[in-house]
């Protein structure tokens, strides 16, 4: 390898490349908490040509390569697991064009997640998808792990919002697929097919993405439950009601306690909440509609209280700001935590939630259980004191995927396979399925170089 890493340091060269102690250190973790991993070398591209001549170094030379955005990856799909070469995206951090008459835009993979989205705003545009890394993760992470959040109920994920993409395959070769109109059926769908690929069968250089129309108005609340059962069952009432919000967020009596104190004065007797969020044309109905939401969600008398309505911007930035911190509030219970991210059917919710927790209690574990409701996307998370207690965690991890699977769900709603997830796939998928990806992937990536060790169950 260190003769193949010679070679290839000397064809990168004109690019820029770091290899200093503290940078391999950064680029070896990430927010999956899998540990750490460090590449040999790390190269920042500027263009879309230097990316292709990445590619082609690394293939000439048969050096693993990972991509990798902001490192604030759930499921360790930017670690490079094989050393060898991490590709950050970073420096190709434009937005190329907004354009509101067709209401798309393109932009190159590196631009933050929350400057595109003001950006969009600014002219009256609404880019919706969320995750809540929002303030650090890029549009190309986003991209490769087909990344959602709260507005998913409403809005859909980055695959509903990519019409078009330039990729970079791992020999270095270039294309543009897919389109930049709203509809289009030419082909087979590859952009669905690479969103969502997690930097295993190439990346995006250039991203042309769909906009909506910013709505005028949004109106959030908190709605108190005596406990998840409730808060689950309310969730239900919702959508079988018809109301569709834009979001609808759960947090279990564990992630209630992290984060009370912290801005918001929880009613006595709370075990769980929602954090509702609607929109609409103008205040008044944003109004009638967060009404209406609220009634079906206490319809059945469970609802403490009449919630917590908040009343202008700062109020509503509050709440999401106590949904914000619930992830590392809870890492810092035990000091170290895996954050999962299962999707069960919603009328099986209840029942996943307790058995998640009885698997904790069965393993003496803290598991918590938050996220956005309104999917059956669940973050259970399992909490741990250090790592004597990581073979008990992963006991508990795999029983928490069994279950999932038992009830209809899948192991993964929007932090991807990645590394920490690829032992599980094969509870979810038939061995049929997984081989027939894998042959898939020798067929783009016939060496095996780009980010190896991912998605796939290990031989
Ligand atoms: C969240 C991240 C963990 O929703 O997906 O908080
Ligand atoms: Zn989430």
């Amino acid at each position: 390898m260190n003769e193949r890493l010679a070679r290839l340091r000397r064809a990168l060269e004109s690019l820029e490349v770091k290899d200093d102690r503290a940078t391999l250190a950064a680029y070896g973790r990430d927010e999956s908490g899998a540990g750490e991993f460090l590449p040999a070398l790390v190269v920042f591209p500027r263009t879309s040509s230097e990316v292709q001549a990445v590619m082609r170094a690394c293939s000439t030379h048969d050096v693993p390569v990972t991509p990798v955005g902001a490192r604030s990856g759930k499921s360790g799909g930017a670690l490079p697991v094989r050393g060898g070469v991490s590709l950050s995206l970073e420096r190709l951090d434009r937005i190329l064009e907004v354009r509101p008459a067709d209401l798309i835009a393109t932009v190159q993979p590196g631009v933050i997640l929350e400057t595109f989205q003001k950006a969009v705003e600014e002219v009256g545009l609404f880019y919706p998808p969320d995750p809540n890394s929002a303030a650090v993760c890029t549009l190309g992470g986003n991209v490769a792990e087909n990344a959602g959040g709260p507005r998913a109920l409403k809005y859909g994920v980055t695959r509903d919002y990519v019409l078009g993409l330039e990729w970079v395959l791992p020999s270095g070769e270039l294309l543009k697929v897919g389109r930049r109109t709203l509809k289009g059926v030419a082909g087979y769908d590859l952009v669905g097919l690479f969103v969502g690929s997690e930097g295993t069968l190439g990346v995006a250089t250039e991203i042309t993405l769909k906009l909506l129309p910013r709505p005028p108005a949004v109106m959030t609340a908190l709605l108190a439950y005596p406990s998840v059962v409730e808060a689950a069952d309310a969730v239900s009432q919702v959508l079988m009601g018809g109301g569709l919000p834009r979001c609808l967020e759960l947090l279990d009596d564990v992630a209630i306690a992290a984060v009370s104190g912290r801005g918001i004065d929880f009613p006595s007797g709370c075990g769980a909440c929602l954090i509702v969020e609607v929109d609409g044309p103008s205040e008044e109905f944003a109004l009638a509609e967060l009404d209406r939401v609220s009634r079906l969600a206490a319809s059945r008398g469970a609802a403490l209280g009449p919630g917590i309505v908040a009343m202008d911007r700062d109020q509503r930035e509050r709440l999401w700001a106590i949904r914000r911190l619930v992830s590392e509030s809870l890492r810092a219970i035990k000091g170290f935590k895996f954050s999962e991210d299962v999707v069960v059917p919603r009328s099986r919710m209840a029942e996943a939630i307790a058995r998640f927790k009885g698997v904790g209690h069965d393993l003496g574990l803290l598991v918590a259980t938050y996220g956005h409701a309104g999917d059956g996307n669940l973050h259970t998370n399992v909490l741990y004191g250090g790592e004597h207690e990581r073979p008990l965690v992963d006991r508990a991890l795999e029983a928490i995927m069994r279950i999932t699977v038992d009830l209809g769900g899948t192991i993964t709603g929007e932090h991807g396979v990645g590394l920490t997830k690829r032992q599980f796939l094969s509870i979810e998928q038939q061995k049929a399925v997984i081989d027939w990806q894998r042959r898939l992937k020798v067929f783009v990536d016939p060496q095996v170089i780009l980010n190896p060790g991912k998605m796939f169950p290990e031989d």
